[in-house]
């Protein structure tokens, strides 16, 4: 998506489950409007954050037109993914679906027929299978093709200038999280929010002001780091790229505050915008 529409609509990890909104990316050309709804990734997990993820990214699946389902093809195609496939396949639902094959540029290239093949075959009536790399950005064009022919006519929803629905306190609690995640390791960043207190205009530019909420007491010293080394840093790599994405001064401070459980109330997770009523 970010591909696409060139700028980082969506944080980026290595980290899975990085993705826990439903975010719209909006790329308009002179023949169509593409509203890409980027989803958490379907996944196990006993957490409230967790299960609300999951519902998420099945009800965006409800709403779209067409199904882009991506695949990491890098890896060896588990079991779970090929269930997955296969009850895509056997719902029977109403829209067009496309199978990504994505990550081809680390992939072995005499490995990639027998993949399409092993997903054609879960998936026969699937509209199209594409290689493509979002990295190095091959194949992108291709897919954009595809997946405007089966695009319904209709006026469109945003004006040109819009790649997002998010507004800029959303993305700057994004991409601080980002940085979390890049930074931190094991249940630290799984555990962690960011919400964000402060948001100003001011005559210099935006004013932001972000709390950190970390899981347990012992997550709270790492996310600072020794005299505050951690958290200044991620301060300082967040803060560029807000403003670059948003092209203004950004002053960006951070807080960490320690909020045991947050993950697990759903009175919470509707505060930080991660309920499942959107
Ligand atoms: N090599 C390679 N890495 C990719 C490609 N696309 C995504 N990645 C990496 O895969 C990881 C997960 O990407 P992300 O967009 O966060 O996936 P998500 O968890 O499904 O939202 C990140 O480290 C990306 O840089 C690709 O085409 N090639
Ligand atoms: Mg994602």
């Amino acid at each position: 998506m970010n591909k696409i529409i060139g700028a980082r609509v969506a944080i980026v990890t290595p980290k899975p489950q990085t993705t826990r909104h439903r975010i719209l990316g909006i790329h308009t050309t002179e023949q169509a409007q593409m509203i890409f709804v980027d989803t958490p990734g379907i996944h196990k997990g006993k957490r409230q954050l967790n299960k609300n993820m999951v519902r998420i990214a099945y009800a965006a699946a409800e709403e779209a037109d067409v199904l882009a389902i991506m695949q990491d093809a890098s890896r060896p195609l588990d079991h779970i993914t090929a269930r997955l496939i296969s009850r895509f396949a056997e719902n029977n639902l109403r829209q067009p679906r496309i199978h990504i094959l994505n990550k081809v540029d680390k992939m072995d290239k005499a490995l990639l027929l027998p993949r399409l093949q092993e997903i054609q075959t879960l998936d026969p009536t699937a509209k199209a299978f594409i290689p493509l790399s979002a990295k190095k950005g091959n194949q992108v064009d291709g897919f954009l093709k595809t997946l405007i022919e089966y695009l319904p006519e209709a006026e469109a929803d945003y004006d040109a200038d819009w790649y997002t629905d998010q507004s800029q306190r959303q993305l700057a609690a994004e991409y601080v999280r980002e940085q979390v995640f890049l930074a931190m390791h094991q249940e630290i960043p799984f555990q962690t929010a960011v919400d964000i207190e402060v948001f100003k205009e001011t005559a210099k530019g935006l004013h932001i002001e972000a709390v950190i909420l970390v899981g347990s007491e012992s997550h709270k010293p790492m996310v600072i780091g020794k005299s505050g080394e951690k958290i200044k840093r991620m301060g300082i790599t967040a803060r560029k790229g807000l403003e670059t994405l948003f092209d203004q001064h950004v002053d960006l401070r951070l807080w960490v505050k320690i909020d045991s459980g947050w993950f697990d109330h759903p009175m919470k997770l509707e505060d930080l915008g991660l309920g499942t009523g959107f």
